[in-house]
């Protein structure tokens, strides 16, 4: 899918703040691939799609997530979860996307896993920070991000705070959210093999 058309797509069907966001994250994205030598192309088709599901109905989601043999635990979620997962799956199999880190990068880009390839950090990561982001302590991981060097250390301190919110409001933990929070811990000692 050429570029256009995947901004068509999202443009037709979010609505406008939405739209928006996705155009910021794409932009995002590209600007980290920029710093960290990533393929700009892929985070930025990656970054445009991302939220393409967010509204989608639950139960139909659901569906998908059967009838694809998705993790069986996403049941368990709600859309927050399944929106990327899902959103994969339609890329994938109504508009033949099949480039697996593009693929990957909208799949997981909510919950972030161990062992990301490059354009899913990026693609999680400008999720985070682009500019229309208001959460609070976010200015420090922009200039994480953008100043110091290293995306696995922004990686741990999203999933950390993500993680510590979710937990202060009793909301449950998805494996890979847990999975990447370890993985990417910089002060754990366990050898990581990227
Ligand atoms: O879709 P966006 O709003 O752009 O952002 P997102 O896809 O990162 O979704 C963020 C929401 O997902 C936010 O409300 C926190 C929630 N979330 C992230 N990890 C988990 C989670 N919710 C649950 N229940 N469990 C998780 O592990
Ligand atoms: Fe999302
Ligand atoms: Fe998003």
């Amino acid at each position: 899918m050429k570029i256009d058309n995947a901004v068509e797509l999202v443009k037709e069907k979010l609505p406008e703040k939405r739209f928006i966001h996705s155009m910021n994250v794409a932009k995002t994205a590209v600007k980290l691939a920029e710093i960290y030598d990533g393929d700009a192309q892929k985070a930025e088709i990656a970054g445009v799609l991302h939220d393409y599901c967010k509204y989608d109905d639950l139960g139909t989601m659901y569906q998908i997530v059967t009838q694809n043999g998705l993790d069986s635990d996403l049941l368990s979620y709600g859309s927050e979860i399944l929106h990327g997962p899902v959103a994969a799956v339609i890329m994938n199999k109504e508009y033949g996307i099949n480039d697996e880190e593009v693929l990957l990068a909208i799949k997981n880009h909510t919950t972030g896993r161990a062992q990301m390839t490059k354009t899913e950090k990026l693609v999680f990561i400008a999720d985070y920070i682009e500019p229309g982001r208001q959460t609070p302590g976010v200015e420090e991981i922009r200039d994480l991000a953008y100043n110091q060097g290293s995306l696995d250390k922004t990686i741990y301190e999203i999933s950390k705070r993500t993680v510590l919110h979710l937990i202060s409001k009793d909301i449950n933990v998805y494996d890979a959210t847990i999975a990447c929070l370890n993985y990417y811990n910089y002060s754990d000692e366990r050898i990581k093999d990227d």
